[in-house]
């Protein structure tokens, strides 16, 4: 592969070109804002222009459908990529405004949630790494996850305008628009005993996409996500509303339409059900699925390979059940446009389809109403409707409890659609993120389908990008890595392990802590500027990163600051090793709970802040506005991992993983993929605590576990902590917190706060004092913990997909 530019020089003159006929200016003219917009022009356009001609017709390609694609910022990542990370570093400082100046200006489109989202472009960037013809089908949302600002100590949603400027690394195609309908009533036709189906009286939508590169580690493979954006059937939208002079309603119109892709739905139970949702749901899938059929009838079809042979060149992976709708409509396409036989097109479908699970919460699986989901979709309907009785047709019924079985398995029950049930119906492979995860779908969530068909379950345990995690995130330690085992292990992760070789290195560790400090003192510069808190950088950094959510339990680690500023005032010769205690994270807007936390952790950082007693010791800090680029600083920074999720609550976690490979020792419950980091460092180096998931489970079963108990039998101390949230203690910012005691107190604990809490605050004592004793020890701990994270690269990931899931091989070469 030829480099993007040959030297410096050639750079340099590329990019002044760009500067010229893109914007019409000299360099000299323009601020930083348009130098990185025009920067970001010169790499799309390299990116666009590399031809992917090691894919020939012949090879399978892979779609990932996801509702969410949390890509982050594209510039720095693209640059290390291409190789060409320095050189371009040097041309911009040469010119005038150094590159991480330009880097800070690109925005963060916060098109998805977070760990769904996150690992869609997770997935992407490893697809592309590994010479797989990889694709993202996902959505245009005209605005992002909101922008969230702290007023008073509460999360305020502020719109997320991401497109403002214009986003240099997307493509409008508009000769690549289809047409997705809604609504409308199903027709029959017959002729010489054949029969088929039309739509008519639909609402007709345009679908156009927008194309982002996606440009793979060494620049061989660029692959591209596709957003779509709904528009106006016709150009000049409701033109009889327009002609009748009724320009108010014509307008309105256009707003109906483009509302669909205009909102990312959050993550919260409180959302279901909303029929714009739906809308979203149906138009990525059918946009996506006509594309993918479109290409296959002019790459296949017309050189004559049959419909039969679909699932040798195609592969369709649907994120969680977002995307469930995909094998009805694949079945209505074939069946309705191609004229496919009907049992024909399930075996098709089935065999293209796989589902990845990402959630054990019952009560958060996908559900929609018949009724809705008839009016909107007939025909899309019509199918599921057949595929449902001839499932319930030939059930086995040689099971005693065959009616239970099926009443947890049938895709329509009760007047709804189970979207999780639909999903397995139509895959050929259904996997879980983690193996305790995988676990509980095969024994819980999904138990009666895995006794049915075990061969349909699998685990694909999560993994990260580490180039963009490690490699961009973390330059002063990369560059340490590099100078000790080579710069191979940006393209090979398993190559970390290398580093253990280098772990009791007396001079190595020293350059691990200063390279640790680097991102201390870049990150604490961040928190001082958006935040206004001032850390020292000579605190243990203690992070916990992530959504707001109940069974995320940033409320434990709260109660735990709390505590510490307790036994502090009680007790002036405790001395806790000195800790920033720094959060960052959203919560949806609906979810009261959740906000709710965010406002006491802000409570008791003005509380703990303020405190000249304890000041010298501990320091809380909320990093606002979480996002992918923050993220970046937080990460590298960290000292401890905090993933304290009650056990058998998450999926997987892969904020635990981006952790661990900067050298942040876990301190967690034995959750999601916690267990799998626990086997690779060893005992040693990581701190478990708390209920295992049997416990939890037993507990729930027996209704053996009472919150007023512990209050009772500790006032001191855990009854002390319930009482401050309501006598005033933490009211000086905006009042108290009676809403969180009643969650505690009235409502019994269900996310096991109280009953974790002596063995995390006792795993946090115990890990804090080994960082006092033995600083060195400390520090090979962590070197150990990158060295054992090559396993969590999302490369490994994907390859595992692509081996046991779409049997599909890269062509990238892993010398
Ligand atoms: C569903 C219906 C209506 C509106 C919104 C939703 C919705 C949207 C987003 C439901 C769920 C999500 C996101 C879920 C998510 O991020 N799950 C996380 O996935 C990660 C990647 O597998 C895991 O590591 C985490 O454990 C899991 O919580």
């Amino acid at each position: 592969m030829q480099p993007i530019f040959t030297d410096k020089q050639d750079f340099i003159r590329q990019y002044r070109s760009v500067c010229h006929y893109t914007l019409g200016k000299h360099y000299e003219d323009m601020g930083d804002t348009e130098r990185y917009m025009a920067l970001a022009t010169l790499i799309a356009n390299k990116a666009n222009e590399v031809k992917t001609d090691n894919r020939g017709a012949n090879r399978k390609a892979v779609y990932y459908f996801s509702l969410e694609f949390l890509i982050g910022p594209l510039l720095d990542n693209y640059l290390l990529n291409f190789g060409v990370r320095d050189l371009v570093e040097e041309g911009c400082a040469d010119l005038g405004t150094p590159l991480d100046k330009l880097i800070e200006k690109e925005v963060d489109p916060g098109l998805g949630n977070g760990g769904l989202g996150r690992l869609a472009a997770c997935f992407l960037d490893s697809m592309a790494a590994e010479g797989m013809d990889g694709y993202g089908n996902g959505m245009r949302y005209r605005y992002g996850l909101f922008r969230q600002e702290i007023e008073g100590g509460r999360q305020v949603e502020k719109t997320d305008n991401w497109l403002a400027k214009g986003y240099p690394w997307e493509t409008r195609k508009p000769e690549s628009a289809v047409t997705v309908t809604f609504g409308g009533h199903v027709e029959r036709h017959e002729e010489n005993g054949r029969f088929w189906f039309t739509l008519e009286g639909a609402e007709k939508i345009r679908a156009v996409p927008y194309d982002v590169p996606i440009v793979g580690y060494s620049g061989t493979t660029v692959n591209h996500l596709r957003l779509w954006s709904a528009e106006p059937y016709n150009e000049d939208f409701d033109l009889e509303a327009f002609n009748r002079g009724d320009y108010a309603d014509a307008m309105k119109f256009r707003s109906d339409i483009e509302a669909i892709t205009t909102i990312l739905y959050p993550n919260d139970a409180g959302e279901h059900g909303r029929i714009l949702r739906l809308k979203q749901e149906y138009l990525f899938v059918s946009a996506g699925l006509q594309t993918i059929l479109r290409d296959y009838i002019r790459k296949h079809i017309r050189k004559g390979d049959t419909w039969e042979d679909l699932p040798k060149y195609v592969a369709i992976h649907t994120n969680d059940t977002h995307p469930a709708l995909c094998g009805p409509e694949l079945m209505r396409l074939l069946v309705d446009e191609q004229g496919v036989d009907f049992d024909l097109a399930f075996k098709i479908a089935r065999q293209t389809i796989s589902y990845t699970n990402h959630t054990v919460m019952p009560e958060a699986l996908e559900k929609w109403s018949i009724n809705t989901l008839r009016e909107l979709l007939p025909r899309t309907y019509m199918i599921i409707e057949e595929i449902d009785r001839r499932y319930r047709e030939g059930f086995p019924h040689n099971y005693d409890n065959w009616y239970e079985m099926l009443r947890d398995t049938a895709i329509l029950w009760d007047g709804q659609a189970r979207m999780a049930n639909l999903s397995v119906i139509f895959s050929h492979s259904v996997n879980g993120v983690s193996a305790l995860h995988t676990n509980i779908i095969e024994n819980s969530v999904l138990k009666t389908f895995y006794e049915l068909k075990p061969e349909l379950f699998n685990n694909k345990t999560n993994g990260v990008s580490h180039r963009r995690f490690l490699g961009n995130a973390n330059p002063p330690y990369a560059r340490l890595i590099t100078s000790a085992i080579g710069v191979g292990w940006l393209r090979d992760a398993n190559q970390l392990e290398g580093l253990t070789a280098y772990e009791n290195d007396a001079s190595f560790q020293e350059e691990f802590a200063a390279s640790k400090q680097w991102c201390k003192e870049r990150l604490s510069a961040y928190i001082e500027k958006t935040s206004g808190v001032q850390l020292d950088t000579n605190m243990i950094f203690d992070v916990q990163v992530k959504r707001f959510h109940a069974y995320k339990r940033q409320l434990l680690n709260a109660f735990k600051i709390l505590d510490i500023y307790n036994r502090m005032l009680d007790d002036p010769n405790y001395k806790p090793e000195p800790t920033a205690f720094i959060f960052s994270g959203k919560a949806a807007q609906s979810y009261t709970f959740a906000k709710e936390v965010i406002r006491l952790i802000n409570s008791i950082a003005d509380v703990v802040n303020n405190d000249k007693r304890v000041n010298e010791y501990i320091k809380v800090a909320f990093v606002p506005n979480f996002a992918v680029s923050n993220a970046q600083l937080i990460y590298s920074a960290a000292d401890i991992s905090e993933q304290i999720s009650w056990a058998g609550s998450e999926a997987s976690g892969t904020s635990n993983m981006k952790l661990q490979m900067n050298g942040a020792i876990t301190l967690g419950t034995y959750d999601g993929a916690n267990v799998e980091i626990c086997d690779l460092v060893g005992n040693d180096n990581i701190k478990i605590f708390g209920l295992r998931t049997e416990e939890v489970d037993e507990l729930r079963r027996n209704h053996s576990y009472w919150a007023w108990d512990l209050y009772n039998a500790d006032r001191g101390r855990i009854g002390r902590l319930i009482d401050m949230l309501t006598d005033g203690s933490l009211a000086r910012l905006s009042g108290n917190f009676e809403s969180v005691r009643d969650g505690l107190m009235v409502n019994n604990d269900h996310d096991l706060v109280l009953k974790d809490f002596y063995s995390y605050a006792q795993a946090w004592a115990e890990l804090t004092d080994s960082y006092r004793a033995d600083r060195a020890a400390w520090n090979r701990s962590a070197i150990h913990n990158t060295a054992k994270s090559g396993y969590f690269s999302s490369d490994r990931t994907i390859r595992e997909y692509g081996e046991d899931i779409w049997q599909i091989s890269g062509s990238a070469s892993r010398d």
